[in-house]
C-alpha cells in the first residue's frame, strides 16, 4: 500500500493512525504543499480532488481519509474501528464527521489561503478564523464525549474508534493556532492517554520522514 501523505496534513495523519492500528505496513509518498505538489498534473492523473491524503492499494486509488479508513476497517477487521451496533456506528461517525466534515474544512491551507490573498485578511484575522470554528466545533464534541465516554480515555465508549482517530490531530491542528482548550478539558484528556499510544505517536506528524 502506497499513502500519499504530508506531515502536516491532518487528514493524512488520520489515516497514518489507522494504518498504524491495523499494523499495516505502508509506504509514504509525501506530497510537499509549498511548491503545489498536490496540484501537479502526475497527482491529480491518480487523485483528480488534489488533496491529501490518498490511498494506493492493488492499483487503485482512494481519497478522502474517512472514506480510506472505512475501506481499512472492512479490508482489515482487526482491531474493528467502528462499534458493533448501529446506534454505536451512527454515533461514532457522528463525532468523527464533526470533526471532518465542519471544523477541519474551514481551516483548511487552500480557505486560509483564499482569506490571506483575495479576501486580504492579515494573519491575525486568519488565525482568529480558525480558533473561532475549532471552538465552535469542540463545544459540541466535548458535550458528547461527556455522554458518551465511559472510561475518559475514549470519544465513545471505552475502545478505539474512527472518533479517536479524528480527534487527535484535530487537537493537533488547535494547538498550532493557539486555541483555548480549557473549555474542553474531556477532549483534552481523552487526547493525552490516546497520544500516548504508539500506533498514535508514530503516526505523528513531527515522526514523519518528510517533517520539515
Ligand atoms: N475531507 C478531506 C480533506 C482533505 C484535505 O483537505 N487535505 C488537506 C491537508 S489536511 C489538503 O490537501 N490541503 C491542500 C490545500 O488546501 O491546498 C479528507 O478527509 O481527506
Amino acid at each position: 500500500m502506497k499513502l500519499y501523505t504530508m506531515w502536516r496534513s491532518s487528514a493524512a495523519y488520520r489515516v497514518r493512525i489507522a494504518l498504524n492500528v491495523k499494523g499495516l505496513v505502508y509506504q509514504s509518498i509525501p506530497k510537499k504543499f509549498a511548491t503545489g505538489e498536490h496540484r501537479s498534473p502526475e497527482y491529480t492523473a491518480l487523485n483528480p480532488q488534489g488533496l491529501i491524503p490518498a490511498l494506493e492499494d492493488g492499483g487503485a486509488v482512494i481519497s478522502q481519509s474517512l472514506a480510506i479508513i472505512e475501506y481499512l476497517d472492512e479490508t482489515h477487521r482487526a482491531p474493528p474501528l467502528l462499534p458493533a451496533d448501529p446506534f454505536g456506528r451512527a454515533m461514532v461517525r457522528s463525532m468523527a464527521q464533526a470533526i471532518a466534515c465542519d471544523i477541519h474544512p474551514l481551516n483548511n491551507l487552500r480557505v486560509r489561503n483564499y482569506l490571506r490573498g483575495p479576501l486580504h485578511q492579515d494573519e491575525g484575522a486568519v488565525q482568529t478564523w480558525s480558533r473561532h470554528w475549532i471552538g465552535e466545533g469542540f463545544r459540541g464534541l466535548e458535550e458528547q464525549a461527556r455522554r458518551f465516554s465511559t472510561d475518559g480515555r475514549h470519544l465513545y465508549g471505552a475502545g478505539l474508534t474512527l472518533a479517536d482517530i479524528c480527534l487527535v490531530p484535530q487537537i493537533y491542528n488547535a494547538r498550532r493556532v493557539d486555541c483555548d482548550l480549557s473549555a474542553f478539558p474531556t477532549l483534552v484528556a481523552i487526547s493525552a492517554a490516546l497520544e500516548a499510544q504508539p500506533a498514535f505517536s508514530g503516526a505523528r506528524p513531527e515522526a514523519q520522514p518528510d517533517a520539515a
